[in-house]
């Protein structure tokens, strides 16, 4: 079975006859692998994570993305999220995913897009070759019989898994502080492999996904960071552009592709 990212190779023959030609003349990059966090989103109109009073969306972080937290105020946590997915319904995807969406679509080679964002916006641009590795806001997964749900509306009046019928035990298809990311063999895997690794709009604090750039740098990787400001990881970078994903993005990807 061949590996997901290259699903869908002979759909993208048509687009990609130009960039046949190239393969001959040794493109630069082959193998790429993008992390995008919460700055892509924002031009979006979805806030980042910690605003200037370190709040998020007015909670502490601890209160609403841990196990505990669940636990502890299980009502607060679901209203939390209830509140973000309904909010996707008023923001659309903004020039910086509707970019990578056109990468996906014409890189002739390997590409993974690793997003750490639970909101919709890669995938409503049309990128395909995508991993949500902190979860959707989309999804609802029971936990009576371990099946994950698309999911569009409240979780807050506890509905009754579609799978199970068990009632109460739906809850946020996210992943919080303290539980592991998904795909994480898969996504290591492919950034130990890729020869380019893009890092857009994130600030490099939460781990694994903070080490990555570490990883493909190991593997001989180009590594570039596309952010508006300096972010943790910067000096770890070889390039990094500071502006809005907006302007940087379609630049880069025009770069890239003109390539080809
Ligand atoms: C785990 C879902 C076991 C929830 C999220 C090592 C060292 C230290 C700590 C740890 C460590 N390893 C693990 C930890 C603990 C913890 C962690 O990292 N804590 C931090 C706070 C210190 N990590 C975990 O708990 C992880 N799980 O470790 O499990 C394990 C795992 C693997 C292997 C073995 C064991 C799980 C973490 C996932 C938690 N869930 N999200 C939800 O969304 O509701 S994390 C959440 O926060 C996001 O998904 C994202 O990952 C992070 C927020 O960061 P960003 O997306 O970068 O957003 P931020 O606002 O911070 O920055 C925005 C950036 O964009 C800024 O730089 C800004 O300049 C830029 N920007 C803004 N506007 C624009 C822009 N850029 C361009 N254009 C613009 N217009």
């Amino acid at each position: 079975m061949a590996p997901r990212w290259q699903v869908g190779v002979s759909a993208r023959a048509g687009l990609r006859a130009g960039c046949q030609r190239a393969e001959t003349m040794a493109m630069p990059h082959h193998r790429i692998v993008i992390l995008t966090g919460a700055g892509v989103s924002a031009e979006s109109g979805v806030p980042t994570f910690r605003g200037p009073d370190g709040l998020w969306e007015g909670h502490r972080v601890e209160d609403v993305a841990t196990p505990e937290a669940f636990a502890r105020n299980p009502r607060l946590v679901q209203g939390f999220y209830d509140q973000r997915r309904a909010a996707l319904g008023r923001v659309a995807p903004n020039a910086a995913h509707r970019a990578l969406a056109r990468l996906d679509a014409q890189w002739p080679g390997e590409l993974l897009l690793v997003t750490q964002n639970v909101d919709d916006l890669h995938e409503r641009a049309g990128s395909t070759r995508l991993i949500h590795m902190h979860g959707q806001l989309k999804s609802a997964w029971c936990t009576a019989c371990d099946t994950r749900h698309r999911w569009e509306v409240a979780l807050l009046d506890w509905p009754p898994c579609p799978a199970c019928g068990t009632a109460g035990r739906m809850r946020p298809d996210i992943v919080w502080f303290g539980e592991m990311p998904h795909e994480m063999a898969r996504i290591e895997r492919a950034v130990m492999a890729c020869d380019l690794f893009l890092s857009i709009g994130t600030s490099g604090n939460v781990y694994p996904a903070a080490g990555f750039v570490d990883l493909a740098a190991r593997a001989g990787a180009r590594t570039v960071e596309l952010n508006l400001d300096l972010s943790m990881a910067s000096q770890r970078f070889g390039e990094s552009r500071l502006g809005p994903a907006g302007e940087l993005v379609p630049a880069f990807v025009e770069d890239i592709l003109s390539l080809c």
